[in-house]
């Protein structure tokens, strides 16, 4: 049964058509299969598929949007189904999407996840620029910073952010979680962050070994 719902939801996300992501993503939570498996296995491999077409000029950006939109709309459905934790664990996590970068799907997967576990979080939503990031971790006194981002382009606001941290002397004050699909661990280590999480299952053990739990 669940690999029907699956097929359904990739199948809806390849397609472009948010009413049938919204129908799959209920109909799936209602059924009972986990929100986040129902991501892994259906929605995610959808909107990958996606990527694929439109690298290889298969699929152009008016249908990327369409995607995008029903892949945004389904989502917040399994977003709002995973539970917020009740044991809260003492880290506070700022996150956004860097500067130049309006991705934020897989970003809002990250923060639903961390509020799951516990952590509390403050979303600062895309395209945020490196000062505000800092601003608001002083304001909010965060313990840790993450930085989505998905454009090999933007990946260097990253490097910026540490840089711009280090030039503030308050990058010891700080630990930093990078993330994104074309970012690396090499990547992590080379511009000197602190983590770096492949996806958000990832983020929240990463998460945990840099609040040393
Ligand atoms: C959906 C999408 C869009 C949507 C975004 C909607 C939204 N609200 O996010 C729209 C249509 C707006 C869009 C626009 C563009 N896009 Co686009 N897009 C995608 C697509 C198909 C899927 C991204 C996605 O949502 N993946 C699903 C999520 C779940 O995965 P994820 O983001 O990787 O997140 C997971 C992990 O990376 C990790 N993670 C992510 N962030 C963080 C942060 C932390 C702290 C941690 C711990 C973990 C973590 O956890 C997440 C959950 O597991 C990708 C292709 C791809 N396969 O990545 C292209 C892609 C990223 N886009 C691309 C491009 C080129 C563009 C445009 C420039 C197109 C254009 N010509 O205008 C614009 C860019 C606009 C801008 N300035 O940002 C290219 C980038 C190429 C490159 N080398 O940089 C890609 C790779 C497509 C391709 N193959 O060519 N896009």
């Amino acid at each position: 049964m669940s690999e029907k719902i699956f097929q359904e939801a990739f199948d809806a996300i390849v397609n472009g058509e948010a009413d049938k992501a919204t129908d799959a993503a209920k109909r799936g939570l209602d059924e009972g299969i986990d929100p986040l498996l129902l991501m892994d296995k259906g929605f995610i491999p959808g909107i990958n598929k996606v990527g694929d077409l439109f690298e290889t000029g298969r699929l152009f950006l008016p249908a990327l949007i369409y995607s995008a939109t029903a892949m945004e709309k389904a989502t917040e459905i399994i977003n709002a189904a995973i539970p917020v934790g009740k044991e809260l664990v003492s880290a506070k996590i700022l996150i956004g999407t860097v500067e130049g970068d309006v991705h934020d799907i897989g970003k809002t997967i990250v923060v639903a996840l961390f509020k799951a576990n516990g952590f509390e979080v403050m979303d600062l939503g895309r395209d945020v620029p490196i000062a505000r990031f800092i601003d608001e971790a002083e304001k909010y006194g965060a313990d840790i910073i993450g930085s989505s981002t998905l454009l090999t382009t933007t990946m260097v606001v990253q490097k910026e952010l540490e840089q711009e941290l280090k030039k503030a002397g308050l990058r010891e004050k700080y630990k930093t979680i990078i993330g994104g699909a074309p970012v690396t661990q090499r990547w992590a280590d080379r511009i000197g962050a602190d983590a770096y999480a492949q996806d958000a299952g990832d983020g929240v053990k990463k998460v945990k070994k840099l609040m040393g739990k």
